[in-house]
């Protein structure tokens, strides 16, 4: 019996992941949240200035939740918007996916 319940929690752990992972997939991105740990902060401003300034560019989710005020361009404005809300200064409106 151990077994079996040791087997459903392993299931159920797999099909949790795997949700998880679809979500993700589907794109609930924070917008700001670049390196996409859950929270904004100033190493969020830092890979989207390397970004802009091309040294490092960004790729698929990290890219997409850099262009803050969705215009499809990810620039100094969507820079200038993440460090205004790391600073307290005008936080970031989360739209929808
Ligand atoms: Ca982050
Ligand atoms: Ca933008």
């Amino acid at each position: 019996m151990k077994i079996r319940k040791i087997a459903a929690a392993v299931c159920a752990a797999v099909i949790m992941g795997t949700m998880g992972t679809l979500s993700a997939w589907a794109g609930n991105v924070i917008y700001g949240d670049v390196d996409l740990n859950g929270e904004i902060n100033v190493t969020d401003v830092v890979k989207i200035a390397a970004h802009v300034k091309s040294i490092k560019p960004l790729v698929g989710e990290e890219l997409r939740a850099a262009d803050v005020n969705g215009d499809g361009n990810v620039d100094i404005t969507d820079v200038v918007m993440v460090a205004a809300h790391v600073k307290n200064i005008k936080p970031i409106v989360q739209r929808k996916n």
